[in-house]
């Protein structure tokens, strides 16, 4: 039995989250019980990164103090994962007693060390990314200079501050980088290029208290605080007990996979791993980088007002399990995913309700209606058990490699084979139907287990319907069913035409 550790963003409790942040909790979720399936001991770690001064500022703007605001809006963030069967086993905010308490460690162990120096700090800042903008960095604009990234202008700052000596970590941040830790490759290298460009120079990690107040005060100087990013980038370790309690840390985290959008790699990679080296941690095994969904070829945000919420997923649909689904059978690390309407209700209609919707539906009722629902094990065609062995190792290395839609394809394979056996063994035929609805019943259960990370709530009602367990992964083979007791034969989708579902 293996240890994972699998680790979200800790998103910013600003505004309710949509799509993209529904799409990398829900690979991480996919994970997490992929893991478990394979007999993992998981832990799965999400939730909010409440300081700093655009959470400070929307509070502001709302008259509300910002304890009171993060507070409403991590429950939004709670009830989301709930309605998605997100399997989180913690959800810190950065407003815990314990990550706040650990931060505060943490820094003072890297002062000690003399690894932080007291400095002015002059620089083009964008709020919304809480990130400063060097030259080559921002785009000029009619005098301006706006942030690249959302396209409002910057904000000239210039402060005291205190850095942190991250030039000192050059060689050791680009070693890691030549590592198998960041995940797809292509990523790492854009890190190492940056690098290689501008050096990695020193970090900027507190504010003047007077100008942002909601952080977690300097533990050396109170009239500073925290930079937002180290103080979020640490809930990683805090969640797991650092520094005082170390059974968990030890045990999850030379496991540690992080799941991230494109947009944090520099933090989680070139930051990260220098803040780790700097409290005399290993860094993490795998970053996992996703690319953008965006619309109109602009990535989904709500500074850039074009969010797609996961409501209107949720009531088109009308399904959590099916969002689940199509955000993942249409997701990819390398490349943006353009969000297309169409291309959701095709999927939802010909993979969903035809291939497997039919599959189960057409089983069922044969099942119940010729045999009385009692299917036992019976002779296993030898051409469908070759076939869907290829299908389960193809899911299953696709699933250990992050590939999401290609296992998606894959475990899709089985129903299609499953459909395309029965349609050549004819079982409404036939008075002696078993052998056939028993082959038919093992593609579905091996196909259903298999989606369970996916669908996990689709997947455990189908089992009850159909009398079978899910999983565990040894058993996801022709023959290793023994009985099956059909009690309905559910129509698990509906089809969609035009404006809704049918
Ligand atoms: O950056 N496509 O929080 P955040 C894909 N608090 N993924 C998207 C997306 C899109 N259009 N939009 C958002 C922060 N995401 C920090 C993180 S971690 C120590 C601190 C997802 O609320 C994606 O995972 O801005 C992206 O990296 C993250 O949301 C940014 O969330």
């Amino acid at each position: 039995m293996g240890v994972f550790y699998v680790t979200t963003p800790i998103y910013y409790p600003n505004a309710e989250p949509h799509i993209g942040h529904a799409y990398t909790t829900i690979m991480a979720d996919v994970t997490a019980r992929w893991r478990r399936l394979c007999g993992d001991d998981v832990f799965f770690l999400t939730g909010t990164d409440e300081h700093g001064l655009k959470l400070q500022k929307t509070a502001e703007e709302r008259g509300i103090d910002p304890k009171s605001f993060v507070d409403q809006m991590s429950e939004v963030f709670k009830r989301y994962w709930s309605i998605l069967g997100i399997s989180y086993d913690r959800f810190i905010r950065t407003t815990d007693e314990d990550h706040v308490q650990a931060v505060r460690k943490a820094l003072m162990k890297m002062y000690s060390k003399g690894l932080i120096y007291k400095g002015v700090y002059r620089g083009w800042y964008c709020t919304s990314c809480e990130a400063f903008y060097g030259p080559g960095e921002y785009i000029e604009e009619g005098g301006r200079k706006l942030c690249p990234s959302h396209r409002k202008p910057l904000e000239l700052m210039e402060e005291e501050t205190y850095f942190f000596k991250l030039s000192q970590f050059e060689d050791y941040v680009r070693e890691q980088l030549s590592k198998d830790i960041v995940h797809p490759r292509g990523y790492a290298r854009e890190v190492l290029s940056k690098i290689e460009r501008e050096g990695l120079r020193d970090l900027s990690i507190t504010r003047p208290k007077t100008r942002v107040y909601w952080g977690i005060e300097a533990p050396w100087d109170p009239n500073h605080t925290v930079y937002v990013w180290i103080d979020a980038l640490l809930n990683y370790v805090s969640a797991l007990g650092y520094p005082d309690n170390t059974s968990r840390l030890e045990k999850y985290w030379s496991v540690a996979h992080h799941f991230i959008g494109k947009d944090i790699l520099w933090f989680h990679t070139a930051v990260w791993f220098a803040v780790l080296a700097a409290i005399d941690l290993p860094p993490p095994r795998k970053v996992i980088v996703h690319a953008f969904i965006t619309l109109q070829g602009l990535k989904i945000s709500k500074s850039v007002g074009n969010v797609v919420t996961i409501d209107a997923l949720l009531q088109r649909y009308g399904n959590p399990d099916v969002v689940r689904y199509l955000l993942m059978r249409f997701s990819s690390l390398d490349k943006d995913v353009e969000f297309s309407a169409e291309q959701l209700d095709a999927a939802y209609n010909t993979e969903l309700a035809d291939t497997f919707g039919n599959l189960v539906r057409r089983v069922g009722v044969l099942a119940k209606k010729k045999l009385d629902g009692v299917v036992t094990r019976d002779r296993v065609d030898p051409e469908l058990e070759t076939s869907v062995r290829r299908a389960v190792d193809r899911a299953a290395s696709a699933l250990n490699s992050f590939r999401f839609s290609e296992a998606l394809i894959a475990i899709f394979d089985v129903f299609r084979e499953a459909n395309a056996y029965l349609n050549r063994t004819e079982p409404w035929r036939s008075d002696s139907p078993n052998e056939s609805l028993y082959n038919a019943l093992e593609c579905i259960r091996i196909g259903t287990s298999l989606l369970s990370p996916f669908m996990p709530r689709v997947a455990e009602n189908l089992a009850r319907s159909l009398g079978f367990e899910i999983g565990p992964f040894e058993a996801l083979r022709m023959g290793a069913g023994e009985e099956y007791r059909v009690s309905e034969a559910p129509i698990l989708f509906k089809k969609i035409r035009g404006g809704s579902a049918s």
